[in-house]
C-alpha cells in the first residue's frame, strides 16, 4: 500500500476495527469465546504463495462466520475491505528470516506475515486475551472504549486550554493588524498556538477513529473546539510570508511547521525561523505588516477570489482600511454593495478589536 505513511495505514486500519464494525463484533466475539485468532486483512499472489492447508471459502463476511471459523487452527484470511472470507484454517509460512520481536508461533507469524505482504494482520491471543493489530513494523494493542475515553478526555480538556489561549493572541493580532503595530513575536505566537491547537486535535481525532461508534460525542466536541483554526493557520503565513525572507511555496512553510518538533515549538525563535524571519538579537520586536488575507476573510459573504484581488489591488492592509469605497469599487468584481460590505465589515472589525 504506498503513498500512504505508518500513520495513515495504522489509523485506517483501526478504522476498519473500531467499535460497531462487523469486524470488531467478531473479535469481541472470539475474546469471549476464549478462543484466539489469526486473521490476515487482504488476499493476493504474495499471501496466496505464504499459504499452505486449510480451504477456500468466498462467503460474505460476518460477525458469527469469522467467530466459528476462528475456533479452527490456523489463519482466516480476509479480502481488503473485509466483505468477503477468502480462506480459512490456512497455515502461514511466512518468511523466517524476517525479524519479530514476538515470541508465540501465532504472534510471530502475524508480525511477519504482516512485513512480508504489507497487508493489516490482526492476531487475538488466547492465552492474552487481547487484540493485536500489525501494520508493516507497528504492533499496536487494541483497547477498551473506557481506556481510550479516559484519555481522550483529557486530551480535550488541554485542547480546551490551548484554543481560549490561541483566542486571546489571536484577538491581540487583530488589534495590532488594526493599528499596524503588529512585531514578529505577535505573529510567531499566533502561529505557534494555532500549531499547538492542531497537533492535540489531531491527537483526539486518532481516538474518534479508534472509538468508532463510540467516539461520536468526542467527534463533536472536537469539532466545536477546532472551527475555524484549520483556514487561519494558512491565513496568517499569507499574511506576513513577504514581509519575512522565505521564499518558496507556501506549503512548504506549512510543512516545516508541522514538522516542527515538540521542543522547538515552544520557541517563538524557532517559529520565526520556520516563517522566514531573520532570529536572534532583538529581531522578535521587529515590526510587520499584514496583507489582510486573515482580516478580510473574516468580512462576511466575501468570496474568496475578490479577497484574493483585493489584497493584489491594494497591497496591504493599511491601504485596504484607508481605501474608500470608490477605491474598492476599482476591483474586478466589487460593485458598490460589495464595497460597501468591505468598508463596513473591516470598520466593524476595526471596532470590535480596539486594544485593552
Ligand atoms: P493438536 O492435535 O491440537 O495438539 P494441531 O496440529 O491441531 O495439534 P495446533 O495448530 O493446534 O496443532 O498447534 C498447537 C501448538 O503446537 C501451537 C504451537 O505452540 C505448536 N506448534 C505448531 N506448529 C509449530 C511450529 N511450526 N513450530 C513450533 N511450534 C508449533
Ligand atoms: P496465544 O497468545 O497463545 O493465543 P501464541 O503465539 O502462543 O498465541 P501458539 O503457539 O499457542 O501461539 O499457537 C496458537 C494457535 O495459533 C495455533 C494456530 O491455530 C495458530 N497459529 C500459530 N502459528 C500459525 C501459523 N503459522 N499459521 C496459522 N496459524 C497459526
Ligand atoms: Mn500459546
Amino acid at each position: 500500500m504506498p503513498d500512504r505513511t505508518p500513520d495513515e495505514v495504522l489509523r485506517q486500519t483501526l478504522a476498519i476495527l473500531a467499535p460497531g464494525t462487523d469486524l470488531r463484533d467478531g473479535l469481541e466475539r472470539i475474546l469471549r469465546g476464549r478462543t484466539g485468532a489469526l486473521i490476515v486483512l487482504g488476499f493476493d499472489r504474495v499471501v496466496d504463495s505464504l499459504s499452505t492447508g486449510g480451504f477456500a471459502l468466498d462467503v460474505e463476511f460476518s460477525a458469527t462466520r469469522l467467530r466459528e471459523l476462528a475456533k479452527m487452527d490456523g489463519a482466516i484470511v480476509l479480502d481488503r475491505d473485509v466483505s468477503r472470507i477468502v480462506r480459512a484454517a490456512v497455515q502461514l509460512v511466512p518468511d523466517s528470516s524476517i525479524e519479530t520481536s514476538e515470541s508465540g508461533t501465532r504472534h510471530r507469524t502475524a508480525e511477519r506475515v504482516a512485513k512480508q505482504t504489507g497487508f493489516p494482520v490482526i492476531s487475538v491471543s488466547q492465552s492474552m486475551r487481547i487484540v493485536a493489530v500489525y501494520t508493516g513494523n507497528r504492533r499496536y494493542v487494541l483497547e477498551g472504549s473506557d481506556a481510550i475515553l479516559g484519555r481522550a478526555n483529557q486530551a480535550l480538556q488541554t485542547l480546551e486550554r490551548y484554543r481560549a489561549r490561541l483566542d486571546e493572541v489571536t484577538g491581540t493580532l487583530s488589534a495590532l493588524e488594526i493599528e499596524d503595530l503588529v512585531t514578529v513575536r505577535d505573529v510567531c505566537s499566533v502561529v505557534q498556538r494555532i500549531e499547538m491547537v492542531s497537533r492535540i486535535a489531531d491527537e483526539i481525532s486518532g481516538y474518534v477513529v479508534e472509538l468508532g461508534v463510540d467516539g461520536r460525542l468526542l467527534s463533536l466536541q472536537l469539532d466545536e473546539l477546532v472551527g475555524g483554526v484549520g483556514p487561519d493557520r494558512e491565513l496568517v503565513v499569507r499574511d506576513y510570508l513577504e514581509a519575512s525572507r522565505y521564499e518558496g511555496p507556501l506549503e512548504a512553510v506549512l510543512e516545516s511547521l508541522a514538522g516542527l518538533h515538540q521542543s522547538d515549538l515552544v520557541d517563538l525563535s524557532q517559529v520565526a525561523r520556520v516563517l522566514g524571519f531573520s532570529v536572534g538579537g532583538d529581531s522578535l520586536d521587529s515590526a510587520v505588516s499584514p496583507k489582510g488575507f486573515r482580516l478580510l476573510n473574516r468580512v462576511p459573504r466575501l468570496p474568496g477570489a475578490i479577497v484574493e484581488r483585493l489584497v493584489d489591488q491594494f497591497g496591504d492592509l493599511q491601504k485596504l482600511l484607508a481605501a474608500s469605497i470608490d477605491d474598492l469599487m476599482t476591483v474586478d468584481g466589487v460593485g458598490e454593495q460589495r464595497a460597501r460590505a468591505v468598508r463596513e465589515g473591516l470598520s466593524r472589525l476595526a471596532e470590535s478589536s480596539i486594544l485593552e
